[in-house]
């Protein structure tokens, strides 16, 4: 039985990631969720799977040296799948320092931790340890022009200080696959939706929005493209390069889904309006006249695009959900899960909201 060590699994990807990795797998393996619970981190995504025997959790900050050392002590870890980060590009820009903090030095004590435990005298690694760390498409900076995309040969040129972050947080994965031969893999995926995703990102704050008559902040002249990938294609691309991929590489994960962001929030009021039936009080709220145009993010990246090309050709993935399909069904569990949002929006939700939009 494969033990996993999954960092950051109560936030959206993470939760996602042992969702799919249970239902494939089922008994045969073991998953070990290290989180924090910060404000991103709920462990009501995992309530469906948290009697499981061969599931639990830990409630740890991936800084701590201690706590994160016993965990290899009192494990035989297999795999780590390292997602604990913070996430939020606009947070990042309100308070950078903690995302040194997690993404770069929480990456360096996950490294330094799984190296100890699975190192052997002669400086070789235990047969079949793998640590695959979850990174973004932000490091590779800005794209201007359609038909350009992002290879993994593509320079780092990361610009808001999460992505800087994440740059620091791949380079150092990468100093540690070069100086000590370390097996591991760095995943760059394009932008994710689906359930579980925190109403801060454009998605599913727009849904929430949307549903409450409120209005829709679009950033600048909302043409930016985001490439968008449905979080399921994203979890089953992580296996596949942790199970198939070549130790030491980088994969591009994405799927040629580029939309700018207006584009996304019209897609979203009209299918809020096919999906809300005529006698919902809702329906009377959900309207493009909601769409107002704010001040722009600073530094705001103007296009991302992921060329998937070599996860396909080495491993044979391929995204499996369309847009049109992931995002009725991403909108479907919002409208069965109304509950999740309210406690996820209460508390210190507003406080960020009214700094952040008001
Ligand atoms: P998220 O913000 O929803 O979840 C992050 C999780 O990490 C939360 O559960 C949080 O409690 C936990 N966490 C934060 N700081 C921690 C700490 N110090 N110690 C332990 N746990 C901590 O993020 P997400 O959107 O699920 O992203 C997961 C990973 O995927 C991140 O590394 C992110 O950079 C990367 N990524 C995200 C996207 C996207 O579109 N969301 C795209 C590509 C890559
Ligand atoms: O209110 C908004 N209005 C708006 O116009 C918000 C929240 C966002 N936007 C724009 C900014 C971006 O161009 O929508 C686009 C998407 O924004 P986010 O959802 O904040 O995502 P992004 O900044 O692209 O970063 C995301 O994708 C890459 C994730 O948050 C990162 O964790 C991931 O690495």
């Amino acid at each position: 039985m494969r033990t996993y060590l999954v960092t950051g699994g109560a936030g959206f990807i993470g939760s996602n990631y042992i969702h799919y990795m249970f239902r494939k797998y089922g008994d045969e393996i073991k998953i070990i969720n290290v989180d924090a619970l910060t404000y991103a981190g709920n462990l009501e995504n995992l309530k469906d799977i948290e009697d499981r025997d061969n599931y639990v959790f830990v409630k740890a900050d991936i800084t701590d040296k201690a706590a994160i050392a016993a965990i290899f002590a009192e494990n035989d870890i297999d795999r780590v799948v390292h997602f604990a980060a913070e996430s939020h590009v606009d947070r990042s820009i309100k308070n950078p320092e903690v995302f040194v903090q997690t993404n770069v030095l929480g990456t360096a004590v996950m490294l330094n931790c799984a190296k100890a435990a699975w190192e052997l005298p002669d400086g070789s690694f235990k047969e079949g340890k793998k640590f695959l760390h979850v990174s973004t498409d932000e490091v590779y900076g800005s794209l201007e022009n359609e038909g350009e995309y992002f290879y993994e040969t593509t320079p780092y040129d990361p610009h808001s200080p999460y992505s800087a972050s994440k740059a620091s947080s791949d380079m150092l994965v990468k100093a540690y696959m070069d100086t000590y031969k370390f097996p591991a893999n760095i995943t760059n995926c394009s932008n994710n939706y689906g359930p579980y995703q925190f109403p801060e990102k454009l998605i599913p704050l727009i849904i929430n929005n949307a549903l409450q008559g409120r209005n829709l902040p679009v950033y600048g002249d909302g043409k930016n493209v985001r490439d968008w990938l449905y979080v399921e294609d994203h979890a089953k691309a992580i296996d596949m390069v942790q199970e198939q991929g070549r130790l030491f590489e980088t994969y591009n994960i994405g799927g040629h889904n580029e939309k700018q962001n207006i584009e996304i929030i019209e897609i979203i009021i009209e299918t809020l309006q096919e999906q809300l039936s005529e006698d919902d009080p809702r329906k009377a709220l959900v309207s493009k006249d909601l769409i107002t145009y704010v001040a722009d993010r600073k530094g705001h990246d103007r296009r991302y695009a992921i060329a998937p090309d070599k996860i396909k050709a080495e491993i044979g993935w391929e995204p499996e959900t369309m847009f049109k399909e992931g995002i009725k069904k991403t909108i479907k569990w919002y409208f069965e899960h109304e509950d999740w949002m309210k406690n996820v929006t209460s508390g210190d939700y507003q406080n960020y909201y009214a700094e952040m939009y008001q």
